[in-house]
């Protein structure tokens, strides 16, 4: 029987950190601001004076403490409220590509892979530069992978997890041995920062797995046979964005806020929390796992209190710290990258036979899991 292996993983850490106290400190200056210029109307009643965010709310909410960015000024400038993210010639490196291009060598390094026996390219993540061509054949290219294809797919949150299973699929139709998947996430480019709601929710990373046959090379250090992959989809607009290339047709459209990244928090913890944690049993009764076999969670990064609850849920009991590491605390929800660098930075104490589940969560709504076990 194939048996397919995640052998080696990278990860790309933005150079600037944005603390909830620097984020917090911009939001409030445009809040202050924008209540001064808009003061008349807003004693008339034509318009609603903006409340101001707190540090305290964001890390009791979320958990998140800081995150890392692209760019840092932009965000914290209270009249831009954005990150400058100068466009590139088409003869340079895009940005998402220059971020893939970290995050996969240290995973090819890790995997002991070289260019030449990669063989599928697939860049998996909530938002990308550009619509063609895709970052994935620009990725492929800078990285002198020649003799394989490569594709861009985006299930937001959910896009690493559901690669894989893609990836696996392609392994397994003999196409090729080895396949690298990226997750460069540049968040902060599609969040409100003036909305106080969720100016606090992203920031940027980007992942890298290899992802291949056993039998193709098995000198393996620190790595996972994945043992079932488990896909789920149903649709919901409480995680949304509406941007796309119609836009460009309808000059009234439904306001710039609109374009960017808008949810329905409270409602997206309630549904997602009982459908994530009912996919995860589901998944590990049908391949007879019993769940207190699970050693680790390494589970979509977006709010540290939804993922104590779903691994409260799975395990039937109240989990350990290292059960289910949080890295969001300091990385902030970097979208598909987060449960791989949950995965990525703890995953070296398991013993060989120690079994796991990656699963990530999303706008979709989208549940991917992936139980491995450590080989
Ligand atoms: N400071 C102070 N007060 C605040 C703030 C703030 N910043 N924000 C809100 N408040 C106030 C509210 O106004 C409200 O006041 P009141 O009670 O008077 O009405 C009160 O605080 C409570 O507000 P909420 O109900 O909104 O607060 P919650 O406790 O629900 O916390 C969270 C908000 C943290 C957003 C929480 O709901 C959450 O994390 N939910 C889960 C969401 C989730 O997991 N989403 C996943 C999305 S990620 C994804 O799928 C990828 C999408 C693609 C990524 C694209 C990149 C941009």
């Amino acid at each position: 029987m194939n048996e397919f292996i995640i052998s080696g993983t990278g990860l790309f850490t933005p150079p600037e950190t944005l603390s909830n106290r620097e984020l917090v400190e911009a939001f409030n200056s445009y809040v202050d601001q924008f209540n001064q210029n808009n003061h008349e109307a807003i004693k008339k009643g034509d318009l609603e004076a903006l409340e101001k965010s707190s540090e305290s709310f964001i890390e009791k909410a979320s958990g998140i403490k800081s995150r890392f960015c692209m760019n840092k000024s932009g965000i914290i400038d209270p009249k831009r409220m954005k990150p400058y993210l100068k466009e590139r010639a088409d003869e340079e490196h895009s940005l998402q590509c220059e971020m893939s291009i970290h995050a996969a060598k240290e995973a090819m390094s890790k995997a002991q892979v070289a260019p030449d026996n990669i063989g599928l390219v697939i860049v998996a993540c909530s938002n990308l530069q550009r619509a063609y061509p895709a970052v994935a054949i620009e990725v492929q290219q800078a990285l002198g992978i020649k003799k394989a294809f490569g594709f861009d797919m985006n299930v937001a949150c959910s896009s690493a997890t559901f690669a894989i299973q893609m990836a696996q699929g392609a392994l397994a139709s003999g196409s090729t041995n080895y396949c690298l998947i990226v997750n460069p996430e540049i968040c902060t480019a599609h969040l409100n920062f003036k909305s106080r709601d969720c100016h606090f929710i992203f920031g940027d990373a980007c992942t890298a797995m290899i992802v291949q046959r056993k039998e193709a090379h098995q000198n393996f250090d620190n790595a996972f046979k994945i043992i079932d992959t488990k896909a789920l989809t149903q649709f919901s607009s409480n995680i949304r964005n509406n941007f796309g290339f119609l836009n460009n047709a309808d000059e009234e459209g439904i306001g710039i806020a609109n374009k960017l990244f808008y949810q329905q928090g409270r409602k997206v913890f309630k549904e997602v929390v009982p459908m994530v944690s009912n996919h995860i049993l589901e998944h590990l009764k049908t391949n007879n796992i019993d769940n207190q076999q699970i050693k680790r969670f390494w589970l979509h990064q977006a709010n540290d209190s939804m993922n104590l609850l779903i691994s409260k849920k799975v395990l039937g009991r109240d989990p350990q710290k290292h059960e289910t590491p949080i890295i969001l605390d300091e990385y902030a929800n970097t979208s598909s990258a987060g449960s791989i660098i949950a995965f990525h930075k703890y995953n070296q104490d398991l013993k060989k036979g120690d079994l796991g589940v990656i699963c990530a969560f999303g706008a979709g709504y989208s549940v991917g899991s992936v139980i491995v076990e450590k080989v």
